[in-house]
């Protein structure tokens, strides 16, 4: 009897312990169902809550020089501070909220408008590099480009693609790669963009940012290398 008994309970330890184990599996199975839906849901959330066009997979900016100031800060001292403090106070209030899409493009501000380094709203019909200026960017890596970048490659045979569409007035970047071994120029045919323009080396690829014209219509583009827009290196931006 004692023996039966004994079997018994051993027998039923098991079960528990099987249906123990199942529970636990059971309960780490819905947690990580959960927490990868709640995942889901706060990434859609993220975008709903983005206003002003601007693109979700922009990074915050960071003014220009505001890391070495600070080194220069701790090896003068005193007298350094104060030109730091100068320094964090000259940055526009614009700026302080401000976002890139490229490291090295124009800042794009909480309400979408690109601006200058200084906070003020580029001009896309200056003279190309000049300070008013959407400015290119220096050589970025192409695999570095987040989504919301208009990857546009050429070379002899053209633009690919040689046809894009934006959304008027709102903020965007464009990224030319020469996939040659020439050097191309990217530039629009309207005077209103005529500070629209990116060059690129052999094989580089630079980015612009500046907002889309606030006028729907078609742009035409073209590579203002001599010669190379009449052999096919032409394309048009859609403004809807
Ligand atoms: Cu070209």
């Amino acid at each position: 009897m004692d023996n039966t008994n004994k079997q018994m309970g051993g027998s039923k330890k098991k079960i528990f312990v099987i249906l123990g184990l199942v529970i636990i599996v059971a309960i780490i199975v819905v947690a990580a169902v959960m927490s990868s839906k709640n995942g889901g849901n706060n990434s859609s959330d993220n975008q709903g809550s983005a206003s002003a066009d601007i693109p979700a997979d922009a990074q915050p900016y960071i003014p220009e020089g505001t890391i070495d100031e600070t080194a220069t800060d701790e090896t003068t001292g005193e007298a350094a501070d104060e030109i730091g403090m100068e320094d964090e106070m000259a940055v526009p209030d614009v700026l302080k909220e401000a976002v890139v899409a490229v490291v090295g493009a124009n800042p794009i501000t909480k309400e979408g408008v690109v601006v200058t380094t200084e906070g003020v709203e580029v001009k896309n019909d200056a003279v190309p590099m000049s300070p008013g200026a959407p400015k290119q960017t220096s050589p970025v890596a192409k695999e570095d480009l987040t989504e919301s970048v208009i990857q546009l490659e050429i070379s002899a045979t053209g633009w690919v693609p040689n046809e894009i569409s934006v959304k008027a007035g709102a903020p965007i970047t464009l990224a030319i790669t020469a996939t040659d071994d020439f050097t191309h120029v990217l530039m629009f045919d309207d005077s209103s963009l005529s500070a629209v323009a990116v060059g690129v080396s052999p094989h580089e690829t630079r980015a612009i940012t500046f907002n889309a014209p606030a006028t729907a219509g078609e742009y035409a583009f073209h590579c203002d290398v001599p010669g190379h827009a009449s052999r096919g290196e032409v394309g048009k931006m859609i403004v809807e």
